[in-house]
């Protein structure tokens, strides 16, 4: 595996930035664009396993960063989180 879900930028962290450009992207390939993401970050980036790279992924993410910035226990990871939400 060589990419972490949620973590579009690969930069070991899940937070807003990862949603800021999750939502960059969409913007880009709703209008036709090259959102600029290669397959492992289209694979990082669909959070919900939905197919589709949206506005519902980039507020999971925001969700999952909320969670992590906010537990004091074991943090689950963003595949964990996901299940859990389902
Ligand atoms: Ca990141
Ligand atoms: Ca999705």
């Amino acid at each position: 595996m060589t990419y972490t879900l949620g973590d579009v930028n690969r930069d070991g962290e899940i937070n807003a930035v990862d949603a800021s450009s999750v939502l960059a992207y969409y913007a880009m390939t709703s209008t036709n664009q090259d959102g600029g993401y290669d397959e492992d970050q289209k694979t990082a980036a669909d959070v919900n396993h939905d197919g589709d790279i949206n506005a519902v992924d980039a507020s999971s993410i925001l969700a999952y960063y909320a969670y992590t910035a906010t537990t004091k226990e074991e943090i689950m990871s963003m595949e964990e989180y996901m299940k859990k939400l389902k």
